[in-house]
């Protein structure tokens, strides 16, 4: 009976160690998701669009934790895993052009109270099977009623073109496993290089008319670009200005 009770109060502590260990990368979750929102608005502002098609963000389960744990060989210990494992908590960001990625992460790196621990550039360097992606590891901060913690947190951002490969990707292993044939991973190769071709033509497109709708702007624009010289009023033309703007960054 005794024994009984000891037990009972001992796998109480046990629940509740695993439940506050699970709930800080909810927590940092959360954090991460209310800077991930600010930013966002703070780059609509700027920009005048919105560079973050969807956000996804989840926490591992811990039958994945333990899965992970084992096939890595670690010990079965809280501690350890906080600090070996750091994709319990990850989001996956999809953006609408490269240079949003770079812009996005650069953002997320300039936060103060955030450590970045690995940045992993997949869009650069991609893996030999064609997947792309900028990874960041970082550890945020959380407050507890009785501590603060810090928590790693494992960002993905990609763009709709990458993010369409990995989910494809990702399907087909999981439901052939890993005996694909070498000429269907030849193809998986290819599609990823047409998918970050696609990025490029986007992305110039993109650019493309940003430069147009500046320039309209810029035409249609009250005064700005007017100046007074000698009484007279005299109009700047955009390409004189664009190119001593560009000079002058
Ligand atoms: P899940 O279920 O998405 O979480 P690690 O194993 O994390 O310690 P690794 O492999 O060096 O170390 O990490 P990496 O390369 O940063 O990859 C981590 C995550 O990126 C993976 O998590 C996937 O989500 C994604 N990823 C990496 N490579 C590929 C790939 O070739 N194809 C696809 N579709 N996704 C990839 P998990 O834990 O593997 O899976």
């Amino acid at each position: 009976m005794v024994q009984q009770t000891i037990d009972m109060n001992h796998l109480k502590t046990i629940k509740n160690e695993i439940t506050r260990f699970m709930m800080s990368y909810k927590f940092a979750l959360d954090e991460m998701n209310t800077k991930i929102d600010i930013l966002k608005q703070e780059f609509q502002y700027i920009h005048d669009y919105n560079p973050i098609e969807h956000i996804k963000s989840r926490v591992k389960s811990p039958e994945s934790i333990v899965k992970k744990v084992r096939k890595k060989q670690y010990d079965m210990s809280l501690p350890l895993i906080k600090e070996k494992i750091r994709d319990i908590a990850g989001i996956r960001i999809t953006c609408s052009f490269i240079s949003d990625i770079y812009e996005l992460s650069n953002m997320l790196q300039n936060q103060k109270d955030l450590t970045v621990v690995e940045v992993k550039d997949y869009i650069k360097n991609p893996k030999p099977n064609g997947y792309q992606s900028l990874h960041l590891i970082v550890q945020i901060p959380i407050f507890m009623s009785d501590r603060e913690e810090q928590v790693y947190v494992e960002v993905q951002i990609r763009t709709i073109a990458m993010d369409f490969w990995a989910s494809l990707e990702h399907k087909i292993y999981y439901k052939y496993n890993s005996e694909i044939p070498e000429r269907l991973v030849e193809e998986l190769r290819d599609a990823a290089i047409s998918a970050a071709m696609l990025d490029k033509r986007m992305e110039s497109i993109h650019r493309e008319i940003n430069t147009l709708r500046e320039e309209a702007h810029w035409n249609e624009d009250d005064n700005s670009n007017l100046l007074d010289i000698n009484n007279e009023r005299v109009s700047i033309p955009y390409d004189l200005l664009k190119t001593y703007l560009t000079a002058h960054r």
